[in-house]
């Protein structure tokens, strides 16, 4: 479960603070967890949207396997309730990216989506995970929303969609646990690869972070609450850093 004295997530939509918990306690369980340091002025932050008081909550480890993993809940006025995660792998290990974000707001949610996204130059999915993946019960959901241009990053195992009603929430739900379970187990497998292949998967981590930084309606919140700079410099260290070296 989620340490959560002071947390925001009490305060937001039940399938945000559902998905954060299994965030949370998968990576407790299956992983082994050390803390990840971001920049001193950014792990918890207030600002204004138009009156409105925005407010971000950032939870952020590392491991042997992955450089960052980072769960990231914000919260502005009564209007909306943000979930962002994403799983970076070293670029050591042949693992893909596990994203998702989930938007909402008055009680609904507007946008749920969720990846595993590859970074392999051919733009395949390592092997077991297809064999995983196409195991996995069939869902189907009545309001599936369309990927802007920059999505072309995603997997064709991602999910993007408007929850109609508690029944797809639920199915949202397991199939993100799926997601993530399976990644965390693939990460006790994968060896170490070439320094060739370690700059091919780095080159796919940041054309990954290039494309999620065109996201021009994260960068409308932040920006409105917090500034222009302000709002480029979150994006660029905090949700979508583009590592130059392996780390
Ligand atoms: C959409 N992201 C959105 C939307 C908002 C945010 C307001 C529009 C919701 C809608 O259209 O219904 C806002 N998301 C935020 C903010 C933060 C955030 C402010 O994470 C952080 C402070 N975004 C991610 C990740 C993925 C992602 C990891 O951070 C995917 C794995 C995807 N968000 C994503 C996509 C959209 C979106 C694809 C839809 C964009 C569009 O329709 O143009």
């Amino acid at each position: 479960m989620l340490d959560t004295s002071s947390s925001l997530c009490w305060q937001q939509h039940p399938l945000i603070q559902a998905l954060a918990n299994t965030i949370e306690s998968t990576w407790q369980k299956q992983l082994t967890l050390s803390p990840y340091e971001l920049p001193e002025d950014l792990g918890y932050v207030e600002g204004r949207l138009e009156g409105d008081k925005l407010t971000i909550e950032n939870h952020c480890y590392q491991s042997p396997v992955f450089r960052k993993l980072h769960l990231e809940l914000a919260q502005l006025g009564n209007n909306l309730d943000i979930l962002h995660c994403v799983m970076f792998p070293r670029s050591m290990y042949h693992l893909p990216i596990f994203g998702c974000d989930l938007v909402g707001g008055r009680g609904q949610i507007s946008a749920a989506i969720a990846d595993l996204s590859p970074v392999s130059a051919d733009g395949r999915l390592p092997e077991a995970y297809y064999q995983r993946l196409s195991q996995l019960p069939t869902v189907s959901f009545s309001q599936p929303r369309e990927l802007p241009a920059w999505g072309d990053i995603f997997s064709q195992f991602c999910l993007f969609i408007r929850p109609s009603n508690s029944q797809e929430e639920e199915e949202f739900l397991s199939r993100v646990q799926a997601f993530l379970e399976l990644n965390c187990e693939q990460s006790h497998f994968c060896d170490p690869v070439s320094n060739e292949q370690q700059e091919i998967y780095l080159a796919g981590q940041q054309h990954y972070c290039q494309q999620q930084q065109q996201n021009d309606k994260t960068r409308r919140v932040l920006e409105k609450a917090f500034g222009q700079q302000w709002a480029e410099r979150y994006m660029t260290t905090v949700l979508f850093d583009v590592v130059s070296a392996p780390t």
